[in-house]
């Protein structure tokens, strides 16, 4: 018989870059916190992400943690603003650190698989 499985107290939702969905959704499943993502977008650049949703067992919350800490990266990406006042349209790219990951952790009332 298999031992009894922990009970689902915890929802991780991530917001990761997109070059780093399968990085950080088939480490967590070796984890044994099987992911599930949306396909989103950043407000604020308008660039591709992924909310990774992620339900597991409170014991599990840090070694998820560091498991998306160590398989999603931060990259520069360049924002163009044009410049007020100059005669010409000419775009200057702003540097925008980005990620590894916005991680929200939300308390799990009921789970269950039908
Ligand atoms: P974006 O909204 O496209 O933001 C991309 C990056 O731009 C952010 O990286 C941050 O470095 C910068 N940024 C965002 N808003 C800014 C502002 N008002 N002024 C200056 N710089 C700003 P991260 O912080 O790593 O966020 C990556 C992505 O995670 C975000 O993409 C957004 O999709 C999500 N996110 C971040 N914070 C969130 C929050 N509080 N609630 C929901 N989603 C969030």
């Amino acid at each position: 018989m298999n031992p009894p499985q922990s009970p689902i107290r915890l929802l991780i939702m991530a917001v990761v870059q997109e070059q780093d969905i399968e990085n950080a959704t088939s480490a967590a499943e070796s984890l044994g916190a099987p992911a599930v993502y949306l396909t989103s977008t950043g407000g604020f650049l308008g660039r591709r992400n992924a909310t990774l949703l992620i339900g597991l067992p409170k014991s599990m919350e840090t070694s998820l943690i560091e498991t998306l800490h160590k398989t999603c990266r931060q990259r520069v990406e360049y924002l163009t603003m044009p410049v007020e006042g100059a005669p010409m349209p000419l775009p200057t790219p702003i540097p925008v650190t980005v990620g590894g990951a916005t991680i929200f952790a939300l308390p799990v009332e009921h789970f269950e698989e039908i």
